[in-house]
């Protein structure tokens, strides 16, 4: 190990590495505390290069290496194991823009350019790069694409994936794969760039992307709208989908117990709201120079008992109020105390039958659970998250946790969902993966594992 240190300080540079823990706060646990590991060297390198031979090396000397991005994830996908003998890879010091092509609505971006980064280089030159989500001001583009992360856009726009034109990557044995195209239509063979985007960092390091920038959306209308049961969020975006011309941006779900959890737990984080409704949606629409179709559908769905209140936000300052309290769920969620997270995805049209058997389900297993289901709605993906007595001992905390988790993630199965719609599979959801994907796909992933990093040295203990 000695060598391969020397070897890797040597490759990186005095700035590129270091072994001292305080230089590595923040990098070695999951942001919740979850999970915890140790490494004998953080490496930062600075180019593609460096990354191949620090690949080469470890891969020389088979040691296994954890890329990390901005390790705001949420299962523990970004951080060493506890043994103290895997490499820590971090992309951070990667973080140049490389090029905007304003016609070609492109950009190209090293991998550990901070999403917050990107986004304002397109809105320079009057483009817009959509991905979006509450960690944006931490979290990387090559960890976005690793995981292939959702965010609050997606219904207009795609996961990260439809997003991604090419990639720079670096395989396990050193080698560069470069598809770095910035190319619409392509159909010379196999689209090897789709292995990578989702991989959690178990098949290559994302080094670089090319992603696609739309026309800047324009003039947005924000409003909150309180509806009696989670169901009807359903029917309102079918109807304001067909009345404004599909131009919703976001349609985000927060009951009205989460915005009291967020108000106890996050400082200037509430929101003005004159009446109570069970249920809200935060709704983005890019209505253009027509902010009053917005006005005219809500009123609509007002008059035929859809909706109990509806609040447009009056100015921007007003509408970022309503996505501060949005974007502050998760770290509200992890200042209140442990809960079983389940990110979970149905198709839309089952929605408010899952929203319907989930309440029978979690009563019926226990009557004093709690739930905390928030999210992205509109895509048909829930964060189904539960709390069990804060009092249990952890033992039993577990086995119930366990116990939930299977049953719920049965009933997704049993409406042709996804027990991972954006948080990726990383440690806390192994198992499920090979029990909910069981069969040719699971064989066939492992298949590809096999034959991209033969000797298990790129994140392993992740995913599989
Ligand atoms: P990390 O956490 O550092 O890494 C995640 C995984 O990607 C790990 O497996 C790591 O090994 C791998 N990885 C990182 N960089 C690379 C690379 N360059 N090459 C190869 N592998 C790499 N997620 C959503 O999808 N939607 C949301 O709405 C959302 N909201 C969030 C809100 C908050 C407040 C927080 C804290 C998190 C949220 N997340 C959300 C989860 C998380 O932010 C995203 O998954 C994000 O995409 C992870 O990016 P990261 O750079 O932090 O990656
Ligand atoms: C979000 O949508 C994130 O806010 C986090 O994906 C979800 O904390 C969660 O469960
Ligand atoms: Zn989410």
């Amino acid at each position: 190990m000695t060598a391969l240190l020397d070897e890797l300080k040597g490759i990186v540079g005095p700035k590129g590495w270091t072994t001292d823990a305080s230089d590595m706060e923040g990098r070695l646990n999951e942001w919740r505390g979850v999970y915890e590991g140790r490494t004998s060297i953080l490496v930062q390198p600075k180019t593609t290069d460096e990354v191949a031979a620090v690949l080469r090396a470890c891969s020389a000397a088979g040691v296994p290496v954890v890329p990390q991005g901005g390790n705001t994830g949420m299962c523990g996908a970004a951080v060493p194991d506890a043994s103290g003998e895997q490499v820590l890879l971090s992309l951070g010091r990667m973080n140049r823009i490389l090029e905007v092509d304003v016609s070609n609505f492109s950009m190209v971006v090293e991998a550990g350019c901070v999403l917050a980064n990107a986004q304002e280089a397109a809105r320079k030159v009057g483009r817009y790069f959509p991905l979006s989500l509450g960690a944006e001001g931490t979290c990387q583009v090559g960890g976005n694409i690793a995981t292939n992360a959702g965010g609050i856009n997606v219904g207009r726009y795609g996961t990260a994936r439809a997003l991604v034109l090419g990639l720079e990557v670096v395989l396990a044995d050193g080698t560069v794969l470069d598809t770095l195209r910035s190319l619409r239509k392509d159909t010379a063979g196999y689209d090897v760039k789709q292995l990578f985007i989702g991989s959690e960092g178990t098949l290559g390091i994302i080094t670089a992307a090319s992603v696609r920038l739309f026309p800047d959306p324009g003039e947005r209308s924000t409003a909150l709208l309180g509806m009696e049961s989670a169901g009807v969020a359903v029917d309102i975006l079918g109807n304001l989908r067909r009345q404004l011309d599909n131009r919703i941006e976001s349609f985000e779900l927060v009951p009205d117990y989460v915005i009291d959890m967020v108000a106890r737990n996050v400082p200037d984080a509430s929101l003005p709201l004159a009446t109570t409704c069970p249920w809200y949606v935060l709704v983005e629409t890019s209505t253009g120079s027509e902010p009053e179709r917005l006005e005219a559908a809500l009123l609509r769905e007002t008059e035929e008992g859809r909706l109990l209140d509806a609040i447009i936000a009056k100015n921007e300052a007003e509408a970022e109020s309503f996505w501060r309290l949005r974007h502050s769920i998760a770290e509200a969620e992890r200042q209140d105390g442990r809960s079983l997270k389940h990110d979970i995805s149905v198709p839309l049209s089952k929605m408010q039958e899952f929203l319907l058997r989930g309440d029978e389900l979690l009563a019926s297993l226990r009557p004093d659970l709690k739930l905390v289901a928030f999210g992205h709605v509109g895509d048909g993906n829930l964060h189904y998250n539960v709390v069990l007595p804060r009092d249990l001992p952890d033992d039993e905390w577990h086995s119930e946790g366990e116990r939930i988790t299977h049953a719920l993630y049965d009933l997704v199965a049993s409406l042709g969902g996804s027990f991972s719609a954006e948080h990726g599979v990383g440690q806390a959801k192994r198992k499920y993966l090979a029990e909910y994907r069981a069969g040719p796909e699971f064989e066939l992933m492992k298949m590809l594992k096999k034959t991209l990093d033969p000797a298990n040295i790129l994140n392993p203990g992740k995913v599989f």
